[in-house]
């Protein structure tokens, strides 16, 4: 069993840390934060991306690492912002997704956990089925106040969102491998 303290969460986003810390921490995982953006290849495919994030996390920090790419993909938007959620979130927000969004409102958040160590890398996949609100909800991060999960008619700013996230199933699978490796 590998000591349970030993993997840094790389990331610039806080929020995700406190999410990622509270569902590891749940599954027996101390998880510490090395607060940095990482370069990020362009790409279509959340694996790539996270795969290419992880390996140079590795090289920075030189010890296990994991870290997260993240997207909501909005089915009438043919997956759009997906790869490119972040920016799209710092540029046209919640609003400008609402005002693109019309009749078909289905979306899926979907979160990719990569590992490395130098020697092993590995990828972790979650996905949260769900729809686009008629309108903003909430406060918490990024897009949480506009994406209404599967069997909620409220958004992910008013639910405990760490109990059933994209983030919670991608790292429980990390977590399986990583305890048992
Ligand atoms: P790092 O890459 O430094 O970890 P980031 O915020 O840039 O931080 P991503 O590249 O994975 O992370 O961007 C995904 C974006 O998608 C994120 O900035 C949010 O706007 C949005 N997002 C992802 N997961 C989310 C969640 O659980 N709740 C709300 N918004 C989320």
């Amino acid at each position: 069993m590998p000591g349970l303290s030993d993997v840094y969460f790389v990331s610039s986003n806080n929020h995700k840390f406190q999410e990622v810390y509270s569902i590891l921490d749940e599954l027996d995982i101390t998880v510490k934060h090395y607060a940095a953006t990482l370069p990020e290849i362009q790409s279509a495919s959340l694996y790539d991306i996270a795969t290419h994030k992880a390996a140079h996390a590795y090289t920075l920090l030189k010890s296990p690492v994991i870290v997260e790419d993240a997207g909501l993909f909005i089915d009438s938007l043919k997956g759009f912002p997906g790869p490119y959620s972040s920016f799209v979130y710092d540029t046209i927000g919640n609003q400008g997704i609402l005002n693109l969004v019309k009749v078909e409102r289905g979306a899926t958040f979907r979160s990719i956990v990569a590992y490395s160590d130098g020697s092993v890398s590995k990828c972790f996949s979650g996905e949260l089925r769900g729809a686009i609100s008629t309108r903003i909800v909430g406060t918490k991060w990024g897009y949480d106040p506009i994406f209404m999960p599967d069997g909620s008619h409220d958004t992910l700013a008013h639910i405990d969102k760490v109990s059933l996230s994209h983030r919670r199933l991608s790292l429980e699978s990390f977590a399986a491998w990583f305890v048992s490796k």
